[in-house]
């Protein structure tokens, strides 16, 4: 009716709508230490549970003997894949089809993987427990790396699967190859460049857990779980226990940061589960951090082999790419999409590439599962570290200025809706503003003049300056593409506004710290003209919310705003006719003043309602030809995703002496579209290049050969600290969605996915002068010291 929200306008309304720099609500409760997170859920009778973990990678088990763990006061029971097989939960599905074991069967597959469980009063006796039960194990040889996983001699992961006799999952392919091959044999040059995206691990503060209660009397499943996607959860805790749906509650309390760890399903919730199910008493289990770390979802471990065909002038004709994914000892990336490396198929990124092709095997090995999307669409993170990475390498054959490059190459601004090589419709860009602006702020010419100096003058230091300007794919629906258990993505909102003129407002996304319960209330806002402190947010319950898929992938904006949104304006379409009914006047006549979030009739703008009052003649006054009260709920699915995209600038000084990266200056400009909240858009932008700094300098999960995790804990896995986190400038520009009712797209996982490339470009671009092409990360001091030194520039 009044075409959505203005786009680049700061709304002056001060109720705390769209582009208001609102306070968290929730921060309140957070930083008053009044959170309250599954640790902190205590029941009468409530048990523990501690989980025996395999101390080998590879090995059969060949017995179990629980005797002594049960001698010691205070454990309960000890269970075994025996036991859980009595109820049929030995094993649970994956999300990619494949079968997991609850409890080791047979043979173990990866280091600390789950054997047994020791049901305790309490936590400390859980363990003592757990350290009393013998398993007798058979080592067999371990293979860690999925190319050697591929040799025909390789131990076999998976024999488990009738008649698999290796370790090869799928080969996957996609885009044309052969265009894709015709564009090399015409191109003036082609380049090619293997790297490898390691093993990386999400690593919320909070790590997984539930509390599991069954309750005997009326047969009810009700978990307190750390979940990202509480209802999806609710109908797999079905499906796999067999307990109908409306008998499981799963409640998400807050979530200490999830970031794609606490979306799958982990053998700790089945057995805690069971475990209360048998003994009819309530079960927690919370993971150890070294649990965490080496056994839940891993991402990333992307083997990859990029080629780029291009005319002279730097005009990209052709992309051909090869992937090797490890996907450990079971298929259970957490990926909806009808692709098997999801949205990896985004892989020409922002640049207008007329012909691409990719092939992708998967393998078995040793490691834990995984394959997640941590803070990231469904692999876009490895898709655009290839294509940024690749663009810096075409510069440096053509030695060519790497943002002019870009430049020639982008989308152009009139060709949206862009049909992509791979078969996506980016929604809308303007790419090149972006990069104009990026240029102008980080003073790029004065920075080329400063490297060049430092060069002439032999400086100890090299200057590097490295560019990324992705393109992103968030908001998974469309539900006819994206499912989780054949359940299609959409998600939902459903807003009461009481009579008084308040509102509660329940959505099926689920926040783990980004914001939403303002948020969400900003959009109401905005749309109802209400005051965002007049609206409460609720989420996390499934008996009371309504059914969502959940908060990863940056879809909660893309799709559970865009049902706030519209649910919102099913009620101003109510609240107009019971506004024409308080006014004498006909529907027609009655126009939505935004600004002042009031009704008015047409022509005579003192004669109006606000929705205050609305409200209230709705549970009191309430037209002939209306229902009493005021709500509506919708369940939206998207007709696309968004492309949010960004222009990120990093600037390193390189020591030739001792390989030390300094991040000098980091520049990020992202479009999200319209914005709800400058301030929470900030603080994401913050964390997000946090964690993109973190994978492009320091974070590894390594093994040996015999499949031991050699980085499994905060002392070998390194996350960074505040030392390491350099000030960050933020930018934005703004090109709304068109699709999106409040023009709006995701933004929380764009600086984790956009900002290692140019991390690793500006490393690379310090030393490039020396034929220096690239390095791959984490870029530790000793790993910059050994190109350093290779290419003749150490002191
Ligand atoms: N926004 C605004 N505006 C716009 C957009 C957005 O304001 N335009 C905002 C919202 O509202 C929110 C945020 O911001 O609040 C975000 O959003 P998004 O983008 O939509 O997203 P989401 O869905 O909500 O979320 C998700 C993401 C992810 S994905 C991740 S990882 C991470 C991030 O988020 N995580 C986290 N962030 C964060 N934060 C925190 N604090 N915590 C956490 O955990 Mo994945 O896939 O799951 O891996």
């Amino acid at each position: 009716e009044d075409g959505g929200p203005d786009p680049e306008a700061h709304h002056g309304h001060g109720r705390g709508g769209m582009g208001q720099e609102v306070k968290r609500k929730e921060d309140r409760r957070f930083i008053t230490g009044r959170g309250n997170y599954v640790d902190d859920i205590k029941k009468d009778g409530m048990l523990h549970c501690h989980v025996v973990r395999s101390p080998h990678a590879h090995a059969y088990v060949k017995s179990i003997n629980k005797e002594r763990a049960l001698n010691v006061d205070g454990v309960v029971a000890v269970l075994t894949a025996e036991d859980l097989a009595e109820y049929d939960l030995a094993t649970m599905p994956t999300l990619m089809d494949d079968t997991q074991d609850v409890l080791v069967q047979d043979k173990v597959k990866f280091q600390s993987q789950e054997v047994a469980a020791v049901i305790a009063t309490d936590r400390y006796i859980a363990k003592d427990g757990a350290d009393k039960v013998e398993v007798k194990y058979e080592t067999l040889d371990a293979v860690v790396d999925a190319r050697k996983a591929l040799e025909p001699d390789a131990p076999l992961v998976r024999d488990d699967i009738e008649d698999n006799d290796s370790n090869h999952i799928f080969t996957w392919e996609t885009g044309d190859k052969e265009a894709t091959e015709k564009a090399f044999e015409d191109a003036d040059v082609t380049v090619e460049q293997d790297m490898y995206y390691q093993r990386i691990h999400p690593a919320p503060i909070e790590t997984c857990g539930c509390v599991a209660d069954w309750d005997t009397a009326n047969e009810k499943m009700t978990v307190h779980l750390t979940s990202q996607a509480p209802h999806a959860h609710r109908t797999l805790f079905s499906m796999v226990s067999g307990i109908p749906e409306h008998k499981v509650r799963i409640v998400s309390p807050d979530v200490g940061g999830g970031f794609g760890n606490k979306v799958p399903i982990y053998p700790g919730y089945v057995i805690a589960a069971a475990a209360s199910y048998v003994i009819g008493q309530p079960v927690k289990w919370v993971e150890e951090r070294s649990e965490n770390i080496q056994t839940t979802h891993f991402a990333r471990d992307y083997e990859m082999t990029g080629r780029v065909a291009a005319t002279k002038d730097g005009i990209i004709q052709g992309i051909d790419v090869d992937v090797l994914a490890d996907h450990g000892a079971y298929n259970a990336a957490a990926q909806p999409s009808k692709f098997p490396a999801g949205f990896f198929k985004i892989f020409t990124g922002s640049y207008d590439v007329p012909a691409a092709y990719c092939k992708l095997d998967a393998a078995y090995t040793n490691t834990a599962p995984g394959g997640i999307a941590y803070r990231c669409s469904f692999r876009v993170t490895e898709a655009v570290y290839l294509i940024e990475r690749m663009v810096k390498v075409l510069s440096q054959e053509l030695d060519m200025d790497p943002a002019e490059i870009r430049r020639k190459n982008f989308i152009p601004k009139e060709a949206f809706p862009y049909e992509s090589a791979t078969g996506w419709t980016y929604d809308s860009g303007d790419y090149e503003r972006a990069l104009d602006k990026a240029l102008d702020a980080v003073d790029y010419d004065g920075l080329r003049e400063e490297q060049q100096r430092r060069l002439d003058a032999d400086d100890d230091k090299l200057l590097g300056i490295g560019f990324s300007t992705f393109t992103e794919i968030v908001g998974a629906g469309p539900g006819k593409q994206c499912d989780i258990a054949g359940v299609e993505m959409f998600d939902s909102a459903e807003i009461r506004v009481h009579p008084t003129g308040n509102a509660t407002v329940r959505i099926g996304v689920q926040t783990q710290g980004q914001g939403h319960e303002t948020t969400f209330a900003q959009i109401v806002a905005e749309e109802l003209g209400l005051d965002v402190e007049d609206i409460t947010v609720e989420h996390g319950d499934t008996d009371t919310d309504p059914y969502g898929l959940g908060t990863y992938a940056s879809r909660s904006t893309p799709v559970g705003g865009a049902a706030t949104a519209v649910a919102a304006r099913k009620v101003r379409e109510k609240a107009k006719s019971i506004a024409a009914n308080e006014l004498e006047v006909a529907e027609e006549d009655i126009v939505w003043d935004r600004s002042s979030g009031a009704f008015q009739v047409k022509g005579a703008p003192d004669r109006g309602v606000t929705m205050k009052e609305v409200a209230f003649a709705s549970y009191t006054n309430s037209p002939a030809n209306e229902e009493p009260g005021l709500e509506a709920v919708d369940y939206y699915d998207p007709p696309n995703m968004t492309f949010p995209f960004g222009a990120y600038v990093c600037v390193v000084e390189v020591d030739r002496e001792t390989g030390e990266v300094d991040i000098r200056k980091f520049y990020a400009l992202d479009d999200c579209g319209n914005r709800i909240n400058p301030m929470v858009i900030e603080g994401q932008v913050h964390g997000g290049l946090a964690q993109g700094i973190a994978t492009a300098m320091l974070e590894e999960v390594t093994f040996d050969d015999n499949g031991n995790v050699t980085a499994g804990d905060f002392m070998n896995y390194l996350l960074p600290t505040a030392m390491e986190i350099p000030h960050m400038d933020t930018d934005y520009t703004v090109t709304p969605s068109p699709h999106h009712p409040i023009g709006a797209k995701g933004v929380g996982e764009s600086p984790t996915v956009g900002s290692p490339p140019a991390i690793v470009n500006a490393v690379v671009d310090a030393m490039a002068h020396a034929g220096v092409r690239h390095i791959d990360m984490p870029m530790t001091p000793d790993r910059v010291w050994s190109v350093l030194n290779e290419a003749g520039l150490t002191l």
